[in-house]
């Protein structure tokens, strides 16, 4: 097994269609342990209900606007796991009304609100993992294409993500000489809690599906199989990195014809 003797912290678990949640399952088969955590008491019971499939989780409330929250996070895991070897963060949120009409409408709030939940707080984590990590450490986020080209209706999200692809080559710079490597998964589309309520997601999806050199949707497996990657030593020289696990939609540079 990969992670055997690792210890993870996931955020992001919402529900069984998260991208975390596929991360969670694949670093678990590998042989970590971890620590997930649920954001307000509305998401508890649905985290605990999941993480009955794992071998001794350690279950905590995080919201990653609340200082005091992270403190005490890095404090139980330290308690109750002696340390921790990888992080995962896997939160993004932008106001409804962002996602939809015309950027230049963005208002101080939604940017502001945008940037602090779904780019400031990977700084913010990894602030408080590194000194649980020791010697070496894998902290990784997940991206989206929409943070370095336009996309229609993302946004102020795309924005969010450009400043937290930044944040991962400032992180890599800061903590590789202590062994702790920080990376980014950019993802394709993929039908979760969070993409379901974005108008025009299907068609997207479709789009994907049928253009994408893969020829199919990207699902949350294939996420958590590469974060597992990064987790493990067999990742040990990356860092700074965006990988793409998008079935190689990024490479596109323009539509091509059906074949
Ligand atoms: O990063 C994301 C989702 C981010 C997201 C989604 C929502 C919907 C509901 C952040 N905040 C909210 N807030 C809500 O109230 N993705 C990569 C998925 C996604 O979201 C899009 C996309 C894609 C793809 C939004 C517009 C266009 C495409």
């Amino acid at each position: 097994m990969l992670l055997e003797s690792k210890r993870g912290l996931i955020v992001g678990i919402a529900n069984k269609r998260s991208i975390a949640w596929g991360i969670a399952q694949s670093v678990a088969r590998e042989g970590a342990r971890l620590a997930v955590t649920y954001q307000g008491e509305r998401l508890e019971s649905r985290v605990r209900n999941l993480a009955e499939e794992l071998t001794d989780p350690v279950i905590l409330p995080l919201d990653v606007t609340n200082d005091d929250e992270m403190d005490m996070a890095a404090k139980t895991i330290q308690e109750q796991m002696g340390g921790l070897d990888f992080m995962v963060h896997a939160v993004a949120f932008a106001l409804r009304e962002e996602l939809d009409g015309a950027f230049v409408d963005t208002s101080r709030e939604g940017f502001r609100i945008a940037h602090d939940i779904s780019a400031f707080s990977l700084t913010a984590l990894a602030k408080r993992v590194v000194p649980l990590m020791g010697e070496s450490g894998s902290i990784i986020t997940l991206s989206y294409l929409g943070g370095e080209r336009v996309v229609p209706n993302y946004n102020v999200m795309g924005v969010a993500k450009a400043a937290l692809e930044m944040s991962v080559r400032y992180l890599a710079v800061d903590l590789g000489p202590k062994g702790i490597r920080v990376n980014a998964i950019s993802a394709g589309p993929i039908k979760t809690l969070a993409s379901s309520g974005v108008r025009g997601i299907s068609k997207m999806l479709a789009f994907h599906r049928t253009h994408a050199p893969l020829r199919r949707n990207t699902d949350q497996a294939e996420v958590g199989d590469t974060a597992a990657f990064l987790a493990s030593d067999l990742s040990r020289g990356i860092t700074g990195e965006v990988i793409y696990v998008d079935g190689g939609y990024n490479v596109l540079g323009t539509v091509f014809p059906p074949s």
